[in-house]
């Protein structure tokens, strides 16, 4: 019990299966090796501060100035052994900290040839995450036990992908992929944020890793996959619109966000920026998707981005079929 208190407390007990008191769980195989090389880095700077203020407080003390004393005291000037212990000793801790994590940080860069790839794009202020079979998903699911290599990449401006449970994090900058990959040890659910303060939505844009038991990721991906078939188009559209994040900037309940509202949007007249007006038909919604840009809602300002080659045409007419339930 003690032994394992002070494991926990130093951070090296194997794996904190619940989290601990400082850290969250662990989640993922590189989760146990960062929080290793962390507590080294941390132990190390505590013995030395406490050394050194310990040391420096004492001298001060010791060596004060006194009226007995007014000339200082003679010392001397060099102690050879004792400066090249001083150099040789942290010489060696930062080489030893430098290989161990420069060698952890290759290895979370560099994904295993097996791994399973899904690709991640921040929004604001959502994330995405496209699996092989095409599919597009507001949450990240994987395989336990499997490693999982994530290509990242930002549709806007900069986020950062953020999953403490698996210690990891790295930006995601428009026009540039970036890699990382992880191995989940645990089922369960895991929070992911975004940490680059990215606008209005920032706070709101967080998503959860599921980690399912084996078997459990290809029930779900199947049956995620199928949506538009097994749903009907309004239930399949109320569905992208969530997932997909246009309900970051769009509410249906008639309070206008970083976008107006979608409530008795379809079949009313549009006031657009310049005084004309547009009829919100079939075309007029397709069109706001695929070239927001084109016809700017007055009041509105012009930050939507395009969805064009990102929802295919029957994705477009089941939004637009679950638009028109919005009375
Ligand atoms: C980053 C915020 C943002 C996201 C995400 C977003 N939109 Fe928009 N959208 C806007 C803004 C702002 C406007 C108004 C300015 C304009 O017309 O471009 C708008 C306008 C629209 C309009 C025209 C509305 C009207 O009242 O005439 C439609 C339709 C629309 N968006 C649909 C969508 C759909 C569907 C999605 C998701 C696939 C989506 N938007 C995602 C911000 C967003
Ligand atoms: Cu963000």
């Amino acid at each position: 019990m003690g032994h394992e208190l002070i494991g926990r407390l130093l951070g090296w007990a194997s794996v904190q299966a619940e989290g601990g008191f400082w850290m969250p769980v662990q989640g993922s195989t590189g989760a146990v090796v960062v929080d290793r090389i962390f507590s080294l880095v941390l132990w190390v700077s505590v013995f030395f501060f406490v050394l050194i203020v310990s040391l420096m407080v004492f001298f001060v003390v010791r060596y004060r100035r006194r009226d007995a004393r007014d000339e200082a005291t003679p010392s001397p000037r060099h102690n050879t052994l004792l400066e090249v212990t001083w150099t040789a000793i942290p010489i060696v801790i930062v080489i030893v900290i430098f290989v161990w994590g420069f060698t952890a940080f290759l290895n979370l860069n560099v994904p295993p040839a097996n791994s399973y790839e899904v690709l991640v794009t921040g929004q604001k202020w959502k994330w995405l995450f496209t699996y092989p079979s095409g599919h597009v998903d507001e949450d990240l699911h994987v395989s336990v036990n499997t490693p999982v290599s994530l290509v990242m990449t930002s549709e806007d401006v900069i986020h950062g992908f953020y999953v403490p449970a698996f210690r990891l994090k790295r930006d995601v900058v428009p026009g540039r992929y970036v890699k990382l990959w992880f191995r989940a040890v645990k089922p369960g659910e895991y929070q992911i944020y975004c940490t680059q303060y990215c606008g209005t939505g920032h706070s709101d844009m967080w998503a959860k890793v599921v980690v399912h038991e084996p078997g459990g990721f290809e029930r779900w991906l199947e049956e995620a996959s199928n949506f538009l078939k097994t749903m009907s188009p309004a239930q399949a559209g109320e569905r992208l619109v969530r997932t997909r994040g246009c309900a970051q900037c769009h509410t249906v309940n008639g309070t206008a966000g970083t976008g107006p509202t979608f409530l008795s949007l379809f079949g009313h007249q549009v006031a657009l920026e310049g005084g004309r007006t547009a009829p919100a038909d079939e075309d007029y919604v397709r069109e706001s998707i695929m070239e927001p840009q084109a016809k700017i809602v007055a009041g509105f300002q012009p930050v939507m981005p395009t969805f064009k080659g990102r929802l295919t045409d029957q994705e477009v007419t089941a939004i637009i079929e679950y638009l028109k339930t919005l009375k």
